[in-house]
């Protein structure tokens, strides 16, 4: 049963049709890399193929709001050649990411013949339509300056900003942390077995799938719930 906190009873959205861009800072790598695991199993739940979601990564969080507005116009220009031509380097590059990421199930697969075939069939099958949802996802801690707050602040904006903007959904996947241990908590792998916590990625991944359906329903005139 749903508690008083969070979005209540989950919800199941079809995310077979949809095209979702990944986005996350790589400072506090092992809490990032959690996060991104559990972003990853949502979508997956939902239906959303792997070539489907394109991976990128940027140094921090401050990066975070420009490379969502460059990556949503990136899958634009996608959209606008792909009548014309075969799949770009940004798809191959979301198929790279995913091999060499600990969060892929292609890296399961046994022989490099296996890998490359696999590669193949993502390029083959990759959507190239513009992204349906944008998942931010970075881990901010608090130092000692003000640092924390000015980057807190800006990224939130930025975000919001760019979404607005855009308009296309831009998933809030930034935890502003007071200290680590919050943040292996949000991510899933805190406490002493490294097991605590509840991986948020996972809301975020499902976030994205829900708003990734309802854009395209409104844009038709549709609603649904
Ligand atoms: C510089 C910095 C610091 C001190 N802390 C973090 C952090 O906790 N989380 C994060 O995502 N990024 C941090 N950064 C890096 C900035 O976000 C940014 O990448 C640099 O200032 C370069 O623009």
């Amino acid at each position: 049963m749903a508690g008083i906190k969070g979005p209540g009873e989950a919800r199941s959205y079809d995310g077979s049709s949809l095209r979702i861009g990944i986005i996350h800072a790589r400072w506090n790598t092992q809490i990032i890399d959690s996060l991104l695991k559990g972003t990853l199993s949502a979508l997956h739940k939902a239906g959303v193929p792997d070539s489907n979601i394109t991976i990128q990564s940027v140094p921090g969080s401050y990066e975070l709001p420009y490379a969502v507005a460059t990556m949503h116009k990136a899958s634009q220009t996608q959209a606008a050649s792909s009548a014309v031509g075969p799949v770009g380097g940004f798809v191959g590059s979301a198929v790279g990411d995913l091999l060499g990421g600990s969060t892929s199930d292609l890296k399961g697969m046994d022989t490099a013949a296996e890998k490359q075939q696999e590669r193949e069939s993502l390029k083959s099958s990759a959507s190239t339509a513009p992204f349906d949802a944008i998942i931010a996802i970075g881990a901010l801690i608090k130092g000692s300056t003000m640092h924390f707050e000015y980057i807190s602040d800006a990224v939130s904006h930025g975000l919001m900003k760019v979404q607005m903007e855009l308009g296309v959904p831009v998933i809030f996947g930034l935890l502003t942390l007071l200290n680590e241990q919050q943040g292996l908590e949000r991510a899933g792998i805190g406490g002493s077995d490294g097991k605590q916590g509840h991986n948020h990625g996972e809301d975020w991944g499902s976030a994205a799938v829900e708003l990734g359906c309802k854009r395209k329903a409104w844009a038709e005139g549709r609603f649904i719930d």
